[in-house]
Protein backbone atom coordinates (compact mmCIF):
# COMPACT_ATOMS: atom_id res chain seq x y z
CA UNK A 1 0.00 0.00 0.00
CA UNK A 2 1.39 3.41 -0.92
CA UNK A 3 1.68 6.18 1.75
CA UNK A 4 -1.23 8.26 0.06
CA UNK A 5 -3.74 4.69 0.28
CA UNK A 6 -2.72 4.28 4.04
CA UNK A 7 -3.50 7.98 4.66
CA UNK A 8 -6.53 8.64 3.47
CA UNK A 9 -8.15 5.57 2.47
CA UNK A 10 -10.07 5.83 5.17
CA UNK A 11 -11.50 9.03 4.19
CA UNK A 12 -11.97 7.92 0.53
CA UNK A 13 -14.04 4.85 2.15
CA UNK A 14 -16.46 7.63 3.57
CA UNK A 15 -18.07 8.43 0.68
CA UNK A 16 -20.34 7.04 -1.84
CA UNK A 17 -18.09 5.67 -4.27
CA UNK A 18 -18.74 3.34 -6.85
CA UNK A 19 -16.52 0.45 -5.63
CA UNK A 20 -13.11 0.61 -3.15
CA UNK A 21 -10.14 2.35 -3.84
CA UNK A 22 -8.14 0.91 -5.14
CA UNK A 23 -5.04 3.76 -5.91
CA UNK A 24 -4.82 7.29 -4.48
CA UNK A 25 -2.14 9.53 -5.28
CA UNK A 26 -1.66 13.24 -5.38
CA UNK A 27 -2.96 15.21 -8.69
CA UNK A 28 -2.74 18.83 -10.07
CA UNK A 29 -1.05 21.81 -9.98
CA UNK A 30 -3.67 23.92 -7.33
CA UNK A 31 -1.76 25.58 -4.25
CA UNK A 32 -4.89 25.80 -2.16
CA UNK A 33 -6.08 22.11 -0.93
CA UNK A 34 -4.43 18.85 -1.35
CA UNK A 35 -6.10 17.14 -4.05
CA UNK A 36 -5.92 13.59 -5.02
CA UNK A 37 -6.66 11.13 -7.67
CA UNK A 38 -8.67 8.28 -6.76
CA UNK A 39 -9.02 5.08 -8.76
CA UNK A 40 -11.83 2.50 -7.60
CA UNK A 41 -12.21 -0.61 -10.61
CA UNK A 42 -15.33 1.62 -11.88
CA UNK A 43 -14.91 5.31 -11.98
CA UNK A 44 -12.28 7.62 -10.98
CA UNK A 45 -13.03 10.52 -8.44
CA UNK A 46 -10.92 13.83 -7.08
CA UNK A 47 -10.91 13.97 -3.31
CA UNK A 48 -9.60 17.02 -1.88
CA UNK A 49 -8.08 17.75 1.88
CA UNK A 50 -9.82 21.12 2.19
CA UNK A 51 -7.88 23.62 3.36
CA UNK A 52 -9.38 25.45 6.11
CA UNK A 53 -6.59 27.61 6.98
CA UNK A 54 -7.21 29.78 4.02
CA UNK A 55 -11.32 28.73 3.98
CA UNK A 56 -12.18 28.49 7.31
CA UNK A 57 -16.39 27.69 6.91
CA UNK A 58 -16.06 24.76 5.10
CA UNK A 59 -20.18 24.30 6.21
CA UNK A 60 -21.07 27.16 4.21
CA UNK A 61 -18.24 26.97 1.14
CA UNK A 62 -19.63 23.58 0.65
CA UNK A 63 -23.54 25.36 0.63
CA UNK A 64 -22.13 27.62 -2.25
CA UNK A 65 -20.60 25.09 -3.88
CA UNK A 66 -23.91 23.19 -3.87
CA UNK A 67 -25.80 25.88 -4.90
CA UNK A 68 -23.57 27.13 -7.64
CA UNK A 69 -23.44 23.60 -10.05
CA UNK A 70 -27.02 23.27 -9.60
CA UNK A 71 -27.66 26.25 -10.76
CA UNK A 72 -24.95 25.55 -13.69
CA UNK A 73 -26.45 22.29 -14.14
CA UNK A 74 -29.97 23.43 -15.04
CA UNK A 75 -28.65 25.70 -17.20
CA UNK A 76 -27.12 23.38 -19.46
CA UNK A 77 -23.19 23.74 -18.19
CA UNK A 78 -20.82 20.72 -17.62
CA UNK A 79 -19.86 21.34 -14.07
CA UNK A 80 -18.42 19.66 -10.53
CA UNK A 81 -20.44 17.28 -8.99
CA UNK A 82 -20.56 16.55 -5.41
CA UNK A 83 -20.27 13.21 -4.42
CA UNK A 84 -21.83 12.60 -0.69
CA UNK A 85 -20.81 10.56 2.49
CA UNK A 86 -22.48 7.34 3.06
CA UNK A 87 -24.11 9.80 5.38
CA UNK A 88 -25.73 11.78 2.82
CA UNK A 89 -23.27 15.15 3.41
CA UNK A 90 -21.77 17.34 0.78
CA UNK A 91 -18.47 16.65 2.30
CA UNK A 92 -16.42 14.72 5.66
CA UNK A 93 -15.98 17.11 8.46
CA UNK A 94 -13.21 16.31 11.11
CA UNK A 95 -10.05 17.24 11.97
CA UNK A 96 -9.31 17.04 8.38
CA UNK A 97 -12.00 18.05 5.93
CA UNK A 98 -12.67 16.13 2.71
CA UNK A 99 -14.63 16.48 -0.58
CA UNK A 100 -15.17 14.17 -3.21
CA UNK A 101 -15.92 14.94 -6.88
CA UNK A 102 -16.50 12.94 -10.03
CA UNK A 103 -13.74 12.83 -11.90
CA UNK A 104 -14.17 14.86 -15.52
CA UNK A 105 -12.91 11.94 -17.79
CA UNK A 106 -11.03 13.20 -21.49
CA UNK A 107 -10.33 16.74 -19.94
CA UNK A 108 -6.80 18.72 -19.93
CA UNK A 109 -5.68 21.60 -17.69
CA UNK A 110 -2.81 23.63 -18.75
CA UNK A 111 -0.25 25.29 -16.55
CA UNK A 112 0.42 27.59 -19.24
CA UNK A 113 -0.72 28.40 -22.86
CA UNK A 114 0.50 26.81 -25.92
CA UNK A 115 -1.88 27.56 -28.43
CA UNK A 116 -4.24 30.27 -29.10
CA UNK A 117 -6.97 28.80 -29.37
CA UNK A 118 -7.03 27.54 -25.92
CA UNK A 119 -6.82 30.97 -24.59
CA UNK A 120 -9.86 31.85 -26.38
CA UNK A 121 -11.55 28.89 -25.40
CA UNK A 122 -10.79 29.58 -22.36
CA UNK A 123 -11.58 33.32 -22.27
CA UNK A 124 -15.40 32.42 -24.02
CA UNK A 125 -15.98 29.77 -21.04
CA UNK A 126 -15.38 32.52 -18.34
CA UNK A 127 -17.05 34.67 -19.75
CA UNK A 128 -20.06 32.23 -20.47
CA UNK A 129 -19.65 31.19 -16.87
CA UNK A 130 -19.95 35.02 -15.89
CA UNK A 131 -23.10 35.08 -18.27
CA UNK A 132 -24.87 32.15 -16.64
CA UNK A 133 -24.38 33.55 -13.49
CA UNK A 134 -25.80 36.58 -14.02
CA UNK A 135 -29.03 34.83 -12.84
CA UNK A 136 -28.30 33.11 -9.77
CA UNK A 137 -29.03 35.00 -6.76
CA UNK A 138 -25.96 36.69 -4.66
CA UNK A 139 -27.56 36.75 -1.67
CA UNK A 140 -27.61 32.62 -1.64
CA UNK A 141 -23.53 32.89 -1.21
CA UNK A 142 -21.65 33.19 1.47
CA UNK A 143 -18.52 35.42 0.81
CA UNK A 144 -15.83 32.49 1.48
CA UNK A 145 -12.80 35.27 1.93
CA UNK A 146 -14.14 38.25 2.92
CA UNK A 147 -12.32 41.11 0.56
CA UNK A 148 -10.81 38.84 -1.33
CA UNK A 149 -9.64 40.80 -4.52
CA UNK A 150 -9.65 44.30 -2.24
CA UNK A 151 -6.27 45.10 -3.30
CA UNK A 152 -5.79 48.17 -0.98
CA UNK A 153 -6.48 45.71 2.09
CA UNK A 154 -3.70 43.30 0.28
CA UNK A 155 -1.41 45.89 -0.05
CA UNK A 156 -2.12 46.97 3.83
CA UNK A 157 -1.76 42.90 4.64
CA UNK A 158 1.36 43.48 2.31
CA UNK A 159 3.00 46.18 4.67
CA UNK A 160 2.13 44.74 8.01
CA UNK A 161 4.16 41.33 6.82
CA UNK A 162 6.68 43.40 5.79
CA UNK A 163 6.70 45.41 8.90
CA UNK A 164 6.93 42.05 10.70
CA UNK A 165 9.40 40.21 8.75
CA UNK A 166 8.91 37.69 10.71
CA UNK A 167 11.62 35.40 9.39
CA UNK A 168 13.90 38.29 8.52
CA UNK A 169 13.39 37.91 4.93
CA UNK A 170 13.28 41.19 3.50
CA UNK A 171 16.30 42.13 3.62
CA UNK A 172 16.64 39.80 0.66
CA UNK A 173 13.76 41.42 -1.15
CA UNK A 174 14.60 45.42 -1.36
CA UNK A 175 13.87 45.59 -5.00
CA UNK A 176 10.58 43.33 -5.12
CA UNK A 177 8.96 45.02 -1.99
CA UNK A 178 10.09 48.95 -3.71
CA UNK A 179 8.08 47.51 -7.15
CA UNK A 180 5.01 47.35 -4.65
CA UNK A 181 5.45 50.57 -2.36
CA UNK A 182 5.95 52.18 -5.12
CA UNK A 183 2.64 51.65 -6.80
CA UNK A 184 0.96 52.13 -3.74
CA UNK A 185 -1.25 54.70 -5.31
CA UNK A 186 -2.67 52.46 -8.21
CA UNK A 187 -4.46 49.57 -6.18
CA UNK A 188 -7.61 51.31 -5.77
CA UNK A 189 -9.66 51.89 -9.16
CA UNK A 190 -11.95 48.68 -9.21
CA UNK A 191 -12.96 49.11 -5.11
CA UNK A 192 -13.47 52.59 -5.69
CA UNK A 193 -15.62 51.65 -9.08
CA UNK A 194 -17.78 49.06 -7.12
CA UNK A 195 -18.16 52.05 -3.99
CA UNK A 196 -19.55 54.52 -6.60
CA UNK A 197 -21.87 52.10 -8.68
CA UNK A 198 -19.48 52.56 -12.01
CA UNK A 199 -18.19 49.22 -11.85
CA UNK A 200 -21.05 46.73 -10.85
CA UNK A 201 -20.79 44.06 -8.52
CA UNK A 202 -21.59 40.76 -10.03
CA UNK A 203 -21.06 37.04 -9.15
CA UNK A 204 -17.96 35.92 -9.88
CA UNK A 205 -15.62 33.65 -10.11
CA UNK A 206 -11.75 35.07 -8.80
CA UNK A 207 -9.63 32.60 -9.95
CA UNK A 208 -9.34 31.77 -13.38
CA UNK A 209 -6.15 30.74 -14.24
CA UNK A 210 -6.36 28.44 -17.24
CA UNK A 211 -5.69 25.59 -14.69
CA UNK A 212 -8.87 25.86 -13.18
CA UNK A 213 -10.54 25.49 -16.10
CA UNK A 214 -10.84 21.33 -18.15
CA UNK A 215 -10.19 21.54 -21.29
CA UNK A 216 -11.48 18.63 -23.84
CA UNK A 217 -8.39 16.18 -24.17
CA UNK A 218 -9.40 15.79 -28.33
CA UNK A 219 -11.08 19.03 -29.45
CA UNK A 220 -9.52 21.47 -26.84
CA UNK A 221 -12.98 23.00 -26.02
CA UNK A 222 -13.30 24.32 -22.36
CA UNK A 223 -15.36 21.70 -20.63
CA UNK A 224 -16.04 23.00 -17.26
CA UNK A 225 -15.02 25.76 -15.04
CA UNK A 226 -13.86 24.03 -11.74
CA UNK A 227 -12.55 25.33 -8.58
CA UNK A 228 -15.24 27.12 -7.43
CA UNK A 229 -14.63 28.12 -3.91
CA UNK A 230 -13.89 31.83 -4.65
CA UNK A 231 -17.63 32.34 -6.49
CA UNK A 232 -18.85 34.95 -4.68
CA UNK A 233 -19.87 38.74 -5.56
CA UNK A 234 -16.76 40.46 -7.37
CA UNK A 235 -16.25 42.70 -10.39
CA UNK A 236 -15.51 40.76 -14.10
CA UNK A 237 -12.17 42.57 -13.92
CA UNK A 238 -10.92 40.25 -11.15
CA UNK A 239 -11.91 37.26 -13.76
CA UNK A 240 -10.67 39.00 -16.72
CA UNK A 241 -7.32 40.37 -15.27
CA UNK A 242 -6.61 37.00 -13.78
CA UNK A 243 -6.91 34.80 -16.29
CA UNK A 244 -4.61 37.31 -18.15
CA UNK A 245 -2.42 37.73 -15.33
CA UNK A 246 -1.34 33.88 -15.68
CA UNK A 247 -2.26 33.03 -18.86
CA UNK A 248 -1.39 35.79 -21.07
CA UNK A 249 2.76 34.93 -20.18
CA UNK A 250 5.29 33.60 -22.22
CA UNK A 251 6.38 31.03 -19.55
CA UNK A 252 4.91 29.49 -16.12
CA UNK A 253 3.61 31.26 -12.87
CA UNK A 254 7.11 30.06 -11.42
CA UNK A 255 9.48 30.47 -13.93
CA UNK A 256 13.13 31.48 -12.42
CA UNK A 257 14.69 33.18 -15.81
CA UNK A 258 12.93 36.14 -15.98
CA UNK A 259 14.41 36.91 -19.30
CA UNK A 260 11.78 34.33 -20.62
CA UNK A 261 8.88 35.99 -18.91
CA UNK A 262 6.62 38.64 -21.03
CA UNK A 263 3.89 40.10 -21.26
CA UNK A 264 2.32 38.55 -25.10
CA UNK A 265 -0.24 41.07 -26.26
CA UNK A 266 -1.49 38.75 -29.21
CA UNK A 267 -2.61 36.22 -26.21
CA UNK A 268 -4.04 39.32 -23.92
CA UNK A 269 -6.09 39.44 -28.06
CA UNK A 270 -6.69 36.11 -27.84
CA UNK A 271 -8.86 35.94 -24.46
CA UNK A 272 -10.11 39.46 -25.17
CA UNK A 273 -11.98 38.01 -28.04
CA UNK A 274 -12.89 34.76 -26.75
CA UNK A 275 -14.86 36.81 -23.15
CA UNK A 276 -15.75 39.70 -24.97
CA UNK A 277 -17.86 37.43 -27.09
CA UNK A 278 -19.44 36.21 -24.27
CA UNK A 279 -20.39 39.40 -22.08
CA UNK A 280 -20.64 41.75 -25.06
CA UNK A 281 -23.91 42.38 -24.01
CA UNK A 282 -23.90 43.24 -20.46
CA UNK A 283 -20.09 44.98 -20.04
CA UNK A 284 -20.45 48.31 -19.03
CA UNK A 285 -18.49 51.06 -20.87
CA UNK A 286 -16.36 51.12 -17.50
CA UNK A 287 -15.66 47.84 -16.87
CA UNK A 288 -14.57 47.92 -20.99
CA UNK A 289 -11.86 50.60 -20.08
CA UNK A 290 -10.52 49.54 -17.07
CA UNK A 291 -9.24 45.66 -18.98
CA UNK A 292 -6.34 46.55 -19.47
CA UNK A 293 -5.56 48.12 -15.77
CA UNK A 294 -7.87 44.80 -14.69
CA UNK A 295 -5.06 42.42 -15.70
CA UNK A 296 -2.09 44.72 -14.17
CA UNK A 297 -4.42 44.97 -10.87
CA UNK A 298 -4.80 41.20 -10.37
CA UNK A 299 -1.02 40.76 -11.58
CA UNK A 300 0.13 43.28 -8.92
CA UNK A 301 -2.44 42.01 -6.09
CA UNK A 302 -0.75 38.31 -7.05
CA UNK A 303 2.88 39.60 -6.51
CA UNK A 304 2.36 41.25 -3.47
CA UNK A 305 -0.01 38.18 -2.17
CA UNK A 306 2.93 35.90 -2.60
CA UNK A 307 5.77 38.13 -1.56
CA UNK A 308 3.79 38.69 1.58
CA UNK A 309 3.39 34.73 1.98
CA UNK A 310 7.51 34.62 1.62
CA UNK A 311 7.72 37.30 4.43
CA UNK A 312 5.39 35.92 6.61
CA UNK A 313 7.17 32.19 6.46
CA UNK A 314 4.79 30.36 3.45
CA UNK A 315 1.65 29.93 5.53
CA UNK A 316 -0.90 30.37 2.65
CA UNK A 317 0.49 28.93 -0.46
CA UNK A 318 1.73 25.48 -1.41
CA UNK A 319 5.26 25.58 -1.92
CA UNK A 320 8.12 23.13 -3.33
CA UNK A 321 10.92 24.79 -2.01
CA UNK A 322 12.11 27.43 0.21
CA UNK A 323 12.26 30.49 -2.31
CA UNK A 324 9.11 29.29 -4.45
CA UNK A 325 6.83 32.22 -3.65
CA UNK A 326 9.93 35.02 -3.90
CA UNK A 327 10.01 33.08 -7.71
CA UNK A 328 6.65 33.69 -8.39
CA UNK A 329 6.47 36.84 -6.77
CA UNK A 330 9.01 37.95 -9.63
CA UNK A 331 7.31 36.72 -12.45
CA UNK A 332 4.22 39.03 -11.49
CA UNK A 333 5.86 41.96 -11.24
CA UNK A 334 7.71 41.24 -14.47
CA UNK A 335 4.32 40.97 -16.27
CA UNK A 336 3.11 44.17 -14.55
CA UNK A 337 5.89 46.36 -15.59
CA UNK A 338 5.47 45.18 -19.24
CA UNK A 339 1.42 45.57 -18.54
CA UNK A 340 2.28 49.36 -17.30
CA UNK A 341 3.63 50.14 -20.68
CA UNK A 342 0.93 48.59 -23.17
CA UNK A 343 -2.21 50.34 -21.45
CA UNK A 344 -2.62 52.16 -24.41
CA UNK A 345 -1.93 49.16 -27.16
CA UNK A 346 -4.37 47.28 -25.01
CA UNK A 347 -6.69 49.50 -24.31
CA UNK A 348 -6.95 49.69 -28.70
CA UNK A 349 -7.35 45.68 -28.68
CA UNK A 350 -10.36 45.86 -26.58
CA UNK A 351 -12.08 49.11 -28.51
CA UNK A 352 -11.53 46.85 -31.69
CA UNK A 353 -12.91 43.98 -30.14
CA UNK A 354 -15.78 45.31 -28.86
CA UNK A 355 -16.30 48.24 -31.59
P1 LIG B 1 -6.82 24.22 -5.77
O1 LIG B 1 -7.93 24.95 -5.09
O2 LIG B 1 -5.78 23.75 -4.84
O3 LIG B 1 -6.28 25.02 -6.91
P2 LIG B 1 -8.38 22.72 -7.71
O4 LIG B 1 -9.79 22.49 -7.30
O5 LIG B 1 -8.13 23.79 -8.69
O6 LIG B 1 -7.48 22.92 -6.39
O7 LIG B 1 -7.80 21.33 -8.29
C1 LIG B 1 -6.44 21.18 -8.63
C2 LIG B 1 -6.33 20.53 -10.00
O8 LIG B 1 -6.95 19.24 -9.97
C3 LIG B 1 -7.00 21.29 -11.13
O9 LIG B 1 -6.17 22.28 -11.68
C4 LIG B 1 -7.30 20.16 -12.12
O10 LIG B 1 -6.15 19.85 -12.88
C5 LIG B 1 -7.59 18.97 -11.22
N1 LIG B 1 -9.04 18.74 -10.96
C6 LIG B 1 -9.78 19.26 -9.95
N2 LIG B 1 -11.04 18.81 -9.98
C7 LIG B 1 -11.13 17.98 -11.04
C8 LIG B 1 -12.18 17.16 -11.59
N3 LIG B 1 -13.40 17.11 -11.04
N4 LIG B 1 -11.90 16.40 -12.68
C9 LIG B 1 -10.66 16.42 -13.25
N5 LIG B 1 -9.63 17.16 -12.77
C10 LIG B 1 -9.85 17.93 -11.69
C1 LIG C 1 -4.47 30.18 -5.75
O1 LIG C 1 -6.33 27.61 -5.72
P1 LIG C 1 -5.50 28.00 -6.92
O2 LIG C 1 -4.16 27.39 -6.94
O3 LIG C 1 -6.32 27.78 -8.17
C2 LIG C 1 -5.21 31.35 -5.11
C3 LIG C 1 -5.46 32.44 -6.15
C4 LIG C 1 -4.14 32.89 -6.75
C5 LIG C 1 -3.43 31.67 -7.34
C6 LIG C 1 -2.05 32.02 -7.86
C7 LIG C 1 -8.12 30.73 -2.81
O4 LIG C 1 -5.28 29.61 -6.75
O5 LIG C 1 -6.10 33.55 -5.55
O6 LIG C 1 -4.35 33.85 -7.77
O7 LIG C 1 -3.26 30.64 -6.33
N1 LIG C 1 -6.47 30.89 -4.54
C8 LIG C 1 -6.85 31.28 -3.30
O8 LIG C 1 -1.60 31.00 -8.67
O9 LIG C 1 -6.20 32.07 -2.62
MG1 LIG D 1 -7.13 25.64 -8.64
Amino acid sequence: MTDYMKEYKGAADSFCLAGEATDIRPYGEGHINLTLLVTTPQKRYIMQKMNTHVFPDPDNLMRNICAVTEHLRAHGAETLNVVPTRDGKPFLKGKDCFRVYDFIENTVTYQQVTDKKVFYNSGKAFGEFQNCLASFDASALTETIPRFHDTPKRFADFRAALAADALGRAKECGPEIEFVLSRGDTYGKVVEGLKDGSVPLRVTHNDTKLNNILMDAKTNEARAVIDLDTVMPGSMLYDFGDSIRFGASTAAEDEKDLDKVHFDIGLFRAYAEGYCEAVRGSITPRERELFPYGAYLMTMECGMRFLADYLAGDTYFAIKYPEHNLVRCRTQFKLASEMEKSFSETGRIVSEILG
